[in-house]
């Protein structure tokens, strides 16, 4: 059971190269620091785990003036942070590791115009939805779209399985809706599906659950965990979300994987997804490169290889007019994010390797 343990081999916790190689830097020679993932923020107080075990850090005033500056430089769970112990026994966390995947969403608040971190270094985005009601496809194409742009592997996990009345006919709508990603079946309750998200949550692997309120996310991580980790609703309660999950949680499961439970998401705003959008819609580009105009934007040109897909029944009419509207919302992103701050913002967070694949690359 993950609290019974006092302490942590830090590569079981995702710790590697990448991230060792930043500390260094940040902590040269300090022998008072040391690395720790942090599992839940508290305002100015942070829960890590260090290789000693779970500790109570407050963030340090540099910490707390960078974050001031930039709210998605505040450290976030999954992040890896310098914890450092001082000589009266008091723990801070003096500065948050460069992250190598970050999942971020547009935030309403005008102060974060860059975004707001919803979880940090993850590998596996697992887009949570129940069986019951209906999984919401455009939903599942927003979260995929940010999964895919911020280099998190992204699988779609449909819960309550137990209650479907045609499960599979569900699964396969999702995976139209999800070209690229797999799609899993699976109740907490029977316990049907879930050896199937075994090989995500794998020693050093950190999976982060995403999805509306009532999705099940709390009751698979405690599935997951074997213990009641997290609070979940009452059963046999109706499916409609009320948000129980308040914070977000990073669980440390018996056989080594790390899951992040997050509150219910009541929006998703699309943030600087273009690449992530093209890879949820690769049937849509497929069938654009018939289109008779180059720019042809699928409304009612004539020759648009896209319309006649429609017309044929090959091509869901709901997915186009996701598509559109997906589309219109990253061109207003876009043209309401200054400039600079996208190019701070990249170079920040974005690797080097990511952001050789996107030069080059023309947006609307
Ligand atoms: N029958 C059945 N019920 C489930 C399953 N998974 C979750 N539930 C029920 O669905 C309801 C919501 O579950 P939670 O785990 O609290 O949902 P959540 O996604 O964490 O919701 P928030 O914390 O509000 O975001 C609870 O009443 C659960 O008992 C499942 O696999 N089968
Ligand atoms: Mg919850
Ligand atoms: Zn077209």
């Amino acid at each position: 059971m993950h609290s019974t343990l006092s302490s942590y081999d830090l590569a079981s916790l995702g710790w590697d190269d990448f991230f060792s190689a930043s500390f260094g830097n940040h902590a040269d020679g300090d022998s008072a620091a040391q690395p720790g993932r942090v599992t839940r923020v508290d305002r100015a107080r942070v829960t890590v785990l260090t290789a000693d075990g779970p500790e109570h850090a407050v963030l340090s005033p540099t910490l707390l003036a960078a974050a001031a500056e930039d709210p998605t430089g505040q450290p976030c769970t999954g992040d890896w942070v310098v914890v450092r112990r001082w000589p009266d026994g008091r723990v801070s966390a003096e500065a948050v590791l460069p992250r190598r995947t970050v999942f971020l969403r547009a935030s309403g608040n005008s102060r974060l115009s860059k975004g707001q971190v919803l979880a940090a270094n993850i590998d596996t985005v697992m887009v949570t939805e129940g069986l019951q009601p209906e999984p919401d496809l455009g939903r599942i194409e927003r979260l995929l779209a940010l999964a895919w742009q911020n280099g998190a592997e992204p699988v779609i996990v449909l819960t309550k399985a137990d209650l479907a009345g045609d499960a599979e006919m569900l699964v396969s709508d999702v995976a139209a809706a999800a070209p690229g990603a797999a799609v899993y079946a699976v109740s907490a309750v029977t316990g049907e599906g879930m050896d199937a998200l075994a090989p995500y949550l794998a020693p050093g692997r950190t999976v982060a659950l995403l999805g509306p309120s009532g999705a099940g996310k709390s009751t698979l991580t405690n599935a997951l965990a074997a213990v009641d980790v997290m609070v979940t609703r009452a059963p046999r309660a109706d499916h409609k979300g009320r948000h129980t999950t308040v914070h977000r949680e990073l669980v440390v499961l018996p056989g080594g994987g790390m899951v992040i439970d997050t509150p219910g998401l009541r929006s998703i705003g699309l943030w600087d997804a273009n690449e992530g959008l093209d890879r949820v819609f690769t049937d849509i580009d497929e069938l654009a490169a018939q289109c008779r105009f180059a720019d042809c934007g699928h409304r009612s040109e004539p020759g648009c290889a896209v319309l006649a897909a429609v017309d044929a029944g090959e091509l869901a009419e709901r997915r186009l007019t996701s598509w559109h509207k997906l589309q219109r919302e990253m061109i207003w992103i876009a043209s309401r994010t200054d400039a600079r701050l996208r190019a701070e913002q990249a170079q920040k967070w974005i690797r080097i390797s990511r952001e050789s694949r996107r030069s080059g690359r023309i947006r609307p």
